[in-house]
């Protein structure tokens, strides 16, 4: 401790100079990611890790979407044998159930995955919520070249007040069943997704066999420069939901984060 007295307007002037860095090192991302769940954070994790200028928005005060609660508040998450290696990798103990069957105590799993993802380097703007994206007419065809950000609180409270934007060589959807941007994408725009219909397709009811396979093979490019991860893959290509397992979670942010680098690298 120094001799001198704390001065209030000194902490203030350390909040804003050193928040507006971080902001401003954002004008450009390579990856802009959007939902703070397994999938989006496990995404964040890999492609921070790979050296690529990464944020991740998340709309509540903590990161972890559904993987908080583990089912019906009952905080154990399960995953299978072909995912158990991501979490730990990450350090989360992961213990055998039964055949094929693990489970992890979700409270660490979502602080982990958390803090995987901000020492790998993402920038996280947690109270944040996308509102919408940027498209642009380029010389192959229309593409997302930016993401339109506001503060939740001002959405909380109605507050009609403009966002702001940044710009981003690609967008993860990671917003869950929702998918909110995306819906806000094909509600705003004419454009034409990667999915049969052309359109989000919708999330079909609980079957979890299905489900997990199918997050994984939808994990897709599903316009230019959008991608969609987790839960969001399977609303937007019309497959069923999971329920309480996240092995499929885990496996699709890992595989956007292959697809982007790939695809970021020029392979
Ligand atoms: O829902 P969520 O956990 O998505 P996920 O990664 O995982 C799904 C599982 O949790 C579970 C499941 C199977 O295991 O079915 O539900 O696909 O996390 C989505 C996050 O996105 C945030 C939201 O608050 C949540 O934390 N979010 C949603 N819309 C926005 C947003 C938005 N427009 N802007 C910012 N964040």
């Amino acid at each position: 401790m120094t001799n001198q007295p704390l001065d209030e307007r000194i902490i203030t002037e350390a909040i804003a100079d050193r928040f507006f860095e971080k902001f401003k090192s954002c004008l450009n991302l390579d990856v802009a990611i959007v939902g703070g769940g397994p999938s989006g954070l496990t995404a964040a994790w890999k492609l921070a890790s790979e050296g690529f200028n990464v944020a991740l928005f998340e709309r509540k005060l903590s990161l972890g979407g559904g993987m908080w609660g583990g089912g019906m508040t009952w905080n154990m998450a399960v995953v299978q044998e072909e995912s158990r290696h991501i979490l730990e990798e990450a350090g989360i103990a992961v213990s055998h159930y039964r055949d094929g069957y693990y489970t992890a105590d979700a409270v660490a799993c979502t602080t982990t995955l958390a803090s995987r993802a901000c020492l790998a380097g993402t920038k996280v703007f947690n109270c944040t919520s996308v509102e919408d994206v940027c498209i642009r007419e380029e010389a192959d065809g229309k593409r997302v070249t930016g993401l339109v950000i506001n503060s939740s609180p001002v959405e909380m409270a109605g507050l009609h007040i403009d966002p702001v934007v940044l710009g981003t060589r690609c967008v993860i959807e990671a917003t869950g069943h929702d998918t909110e941007v995306l819906k806000t994408v094909v509600r705003k725009n004419d454009v034409r997704l990667n999915t049969p219909s052309g359109k989000i397709e919708g999330e079909q009811s609980m079957w979890a066999e299905r489900a997990e396979s199918t997050t994984v093979e939808n994990t897709r490019e599903v316009f230019p420069g959008m991608w969609v991860t987790g839960m969001a893959a399977n609303a937007t290509f019309g497959s069923y939901r999971m329920g309480p397992i996240f092995g499929g979670m885990l496996l699709s942010g890992l595989r956007v984060a292959e697809l982007i680098a790939k695809e970021l690298r020029g392979e």
